[in-house]
């Protein structure tokens, strides 16, 4: 997977050299480009930004450094052999950034970021390339960031996890929380390892039963549990099919 990443800076975007997405790049499983985008800009002072018309606080990110910058990249990544580019806008507007829309963007072969700062960028950017390639403007949840290079960040972990090749065993992710399947839509319980007592605390004797049908049951038991007390919507959204008798009795 080819990522490109056009942002005023690029010195906030040096955690994708480390741990899980470092690594992946490292292996060659994903091709990162980080771009400045004041390197788009012609005047002396670099300016990437301009007062709002209709007025109102803040300052709007200009078209033609954008235009510039996404135009050069996308040329750049055709030259190179890169096909199918979709462009991912970070914004407290857009659409839930949920699993489900991670595992579809990681069967995707090329991303290109176009974090924000100030008050977000000239709509008619997002509008000229939304008529030429898929564009999904993202969320990362209710809250509002100064930036959006923090989502690039998060979007970018989540989506390199699931790429073949980058997680050790290709289990690791069939019981997160999200995933479909026999969790369906729980978060996941508590988990333990050595000592068997730690500070005078041991862990639930059911672990050390060997008894893996037992132990499936309560792990499903917990996460029932942790997910009616922090997450009671994603209960209510459940296919009722997916609880069994002994779950209506928690
Ligand atoms: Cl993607 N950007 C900004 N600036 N704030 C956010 C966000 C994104 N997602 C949640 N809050």
């Amino acid at each position: 997977m080819r990522l490109d990443v056009v942002t005023i800076f690029p010195e906030y975007l040096e955690p994708l050299n480390v741990s899980l997405v470092g690594k992946a790049r490292a292996r060659g499983q994903l091709n990162v480009h980080v771009h400045d985008l004041r390197s788009w800009t012609h005047d002396r002072h670099h300016t990437v930004d301009d007062t709002p018309y209709g007025g109102g606080p803040g300052m709007v990110m200009k078209t033609d450094p954008w235009g510039d910058a996404l135009d050069s990249v996308l040329a750049d990544g055709y030259e190179t052999g890169a096909r199918e580019p979709a462009l991912i806008v970070p914004t407290p507007s857009g659409r839930p950034f949920t699993q489900e829309l991670a595992v579809h963007l990681s069967e995707r072969p090329w991303l290109i970021f176009t974090p924000a700062r100030y008050e977000g960028i000239d709509r008619r950017v997002v509008d000229e390339y939304a008529a030429r390639i898929p564009v999904y403007e993202v969320s990362i949840g209710d809250y509002v960031l100064a930036g959006g290079e923090a989502a690039v960040l998060v979007v970018t972990e989540a989506v390199a996890r699931l790429l073949p090749g980058v997680l050790g065993n290709a289990e690791s992710h069939r019981d997160d929380s999200f995933a479909p399947g026999a969790m369906a839509g729980l978060l996941e319980g508590p988990v333990y390892t050595k000592p068997p007592v730690w500070r005078d605390r041991g862990i639930p004797e059911v672990l050390l039963s060997g008894h893996h049908g037992r132990i499936a049951r309560w792990r499903r038991d917990e996460a029932l549990r942790r997910t009616t007390a922090n997450r009671p919507d994603l209960i209510e959204r459940c296919d009722p099919r997916a609880f069994d008798k002994k779950d209506r009795e928690m």
